[in-house]
């Protein structure tokens, strides 16, 4: 799962991108596209590992992607290939600028980053929705694909982004791999100058990232990146300074991850406890392909059971005993949090 962080020049994307990933890219204009990786923070691993103390605890992973936003030939806008690479993402976290800075020209509007990035992606869409519909004879579209391209044309018109329109009315695997912008997971993260970092986001702001159908996030990506460099002890005192409860890190992390409609599954062992990554909704035997494709491919059954029950017996052996072990087929649709051990045969 590829998160990429867009935004306009020096709204603090790579910034951002360090305090996740740890990595150490340098800030300032320009650059080039960079990946990262974040580990997903979960108690019920850090449960789990102290239960089964494996050799080896695995966290469920996402990938960052620092892309370079810099503005088009005519200064207005993103570049033709920053929107390119803004396409290739699962989800978008859009990094707004709410710090004075100095090598960026004009005041702080945070509103207006908003708005100028909601309407560029609107048109890239409008234009390859009028594409498609233009080429549909050509292309032999049926009545129905049609149909849903026109819709689409009427929410963009409308100004709204195609992640407003309900899965029963927009077929979205029949669009996966168009690269539609607004239709992707959007994640906008306001990020503050340290003295405002502890301020809510304001009421108007709040309620546009709504209308859009995006999450919203407070951050600091200078505080952010500080509390990286601190040993765990002095981060508490440090927040306390600033008038902030916790690190935005993990909210983040946590926030982008239910925003793409992620959930976890896990697997557990003495050599190993892991959560894997799925898609909400995903069957038994897809979810076993996550593991290794002959799981997949020699699929027999799963034997599950939801972590909290897990919990509630202490053991495999007492979940067991009780009868509480679910022995699934291929076709389970698997939950957020299912312990799972699948039976395979190659
Ligand atoms: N005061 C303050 N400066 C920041 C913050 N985030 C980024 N900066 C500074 O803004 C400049 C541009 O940041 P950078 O991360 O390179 O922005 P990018 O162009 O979006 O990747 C750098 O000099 C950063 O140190 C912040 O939260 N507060
Ligand atoms: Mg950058």
């Amino acid at each position: 799962m590829k998160i990429g962080l867009a935004g306009f020049a020096g709204s603090g994307k790579t910034t951002v991108f360090n305090a996740m990933t740890g990595l150490d890219v340098p800030v300032g204009f320009g650059g080039e596209l960079r990946l990262g990786t974040v580990r997903v923070p979960d108690a019920r691993i850090d449960a789990l590992s102290s239960i089964f103390s494996p050799k080896k605890t695995t966290y469920a992973e996402m990938i960052f992607c620092d892309i370079p936003g810099e503005h088009g030939a005519d200064r207005k806008g993103l570049s033709t290939e920053a929107l390119q690479q803004i396409r290739d993402q699962d989800a978008l976290c859009l990094v707004l600028r709410d710090f004075a800075n100095h090598s960026v020209e004009g005041d702080t509007d945070p509103a207006r980053e908003l708005e100028a990035f909601h309407t560029e992606c609107l048109l890239a869409d409008l234009e390859l929705v009028e594409r498609r519909l233009d080429r549909a004879r050509k292309d032999h579209l049926t009545e129905q694909e049609t149909a849903a391209f026109a819709r689409m044309k009427d929410v963009l018109e409308d100004g709204r982004p195609l992640r407003a329109l309900p899965g029963a009315e927009l077929d979205r695997g029949a669009l996966r791999g168009l690269g539609f912008l607004t239709d992707k997971p959007l994640l906008v993260a306001l990020n503050r100058g340290e003295a405002r970092a502890g301020e809510p986001m304001p009421d108007d702001l709040a309620a546009r990232i709504g209308a859009l159908e995006a999450a919203g996030l407070v951050l600091s990506a200078s505080v952010e990146a500080e509390i990286a460099e601190l040993e765990a002890h002095e981060q508490a005192a440090f927040l306390d300074d600033l008038g902030l409860t916790d690190s935005a890190l993990a909210r983040f992390i946590r926030t982008a991850y239910e925003l793409l409609d992620l959930v976890s599954f896990f697997t557990v062992g003495d050599d190993e406890v892991r959560a894997w990554t799925i898609r909400r909704d995903t069957r038994a035997r897809e979810a076993a392909g996550r593991i290794h494709s002959d799981l997949e491919r020699g699929f027999i059954r799963a034997e599950v059971t939801p972590y909290d029950i897990f919990m509630e017996h202490g053991s495999e052996q007492a979940v067991k005993d009780a009868g509480c072990l679910q022995v699934e087929g291929k076709d389970y649709i698997v939950s957020d949090g299912d312990i799972m051990s699948v039976r395979f045969n190659v």
